[in-house]
């Protein structure tokens, strides 16, 4: 089985009857919704809380009834995906370009298993470039204060324009060596005016399953 769908199909056990359920982001969520439209078909009762305008497609098409965030207090359980994930279960995400509604709904979250195969594993995150969402007003002076942070930040791009995201703004791409103290650096890449949020998930996942490459299933 594909180690995407490994993850995702494995995650979805924590899903119960009646429960609300946040529905991630990208290739390896993708595969758990999937699971939990058959689910659903099925005779599940769950409501979703998609992180995307992409999932909210996806889930629709999927019939898995929805909630609108605005109804939303508290989530049973939200799967989703990550960029990278080190042993402290502290992650970067964003790779899709919905780290803002994924934090949010994160925040609000009782348990958040992140879905992510064996080479998202690292020992100390910053292998993959921190994206930030930024405002598009006065967004070089953004970018330029969280270059004296001591990243290389650049602007994300797609098909040849300045990527917008589902929220309407930028999206920079800050590579830094190392991020010894992601705690750290989260709060100093938000403390910029003109930064939304930053794509440092720092102690908000309960639960990573990844797998040992060998068709074997790793959980930290
Ligand atoms: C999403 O999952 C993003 O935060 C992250 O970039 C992405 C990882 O995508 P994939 O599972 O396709 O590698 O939640």
């Amino acid at each position: 089985m594909n180690p995407k769908q490994l993850v995702g199909e494995k995650a979805t056990e924590h899903i119960k009857e009646g429960m609300i359920v946040g529905l991630g982001t990208g290739s390896t969520a993708y595969f758990a919704i999937m699971k939990i439209g058959e689910m659903v078909k099925n005779g599940l009762n769950i409501k979703g809380v998609p992180t995307s305008k992409a999932t909210e497609e996806l889930a629709l098409s999927l019939n898995i009834p929805l909630l609108n965030i605005s109804e939303v207090k508290k989530i049973d359980v939200t799967i989703d995906g990550a960029d990278e994930y080190d042993s402290h279960k502290n992650l970067i995400k964003g790779g899709g370009g919905a780290l803002l509604r994924e934090k949010i709904i994160a925040s609000i979250t009782r348990f958040y298993v992140i879905i992510a195969d064996k080479a998202k594993g690292c020992d100390i995150l910053g292998d993959f470039a921190v994206p930030v969402e930024i405002t598009p007003f006065a967004k070089e002076i953004t970018i330029n204060q969280l270059k004296a942070l001591g990243c290389e930040p650049k602007f994300r791009e797609k098909d040849g324009k300045l990527f917008i995201t589902d929220n309407q703004n930028y999206i920079t791409d800050c590579k830094f060596k190392e991020i010894k103290n992601p705690k750290e650096l989260e709060a100093k890449m938000n403390a910029i005016p003109g930064v939304v949020e930053n794509g440092l998930f720092v102690g908000m996942a309960n639960l990573i399953i990844s797998e040992d490459g060998e068709g074997g299933i790793l959980q930290i």
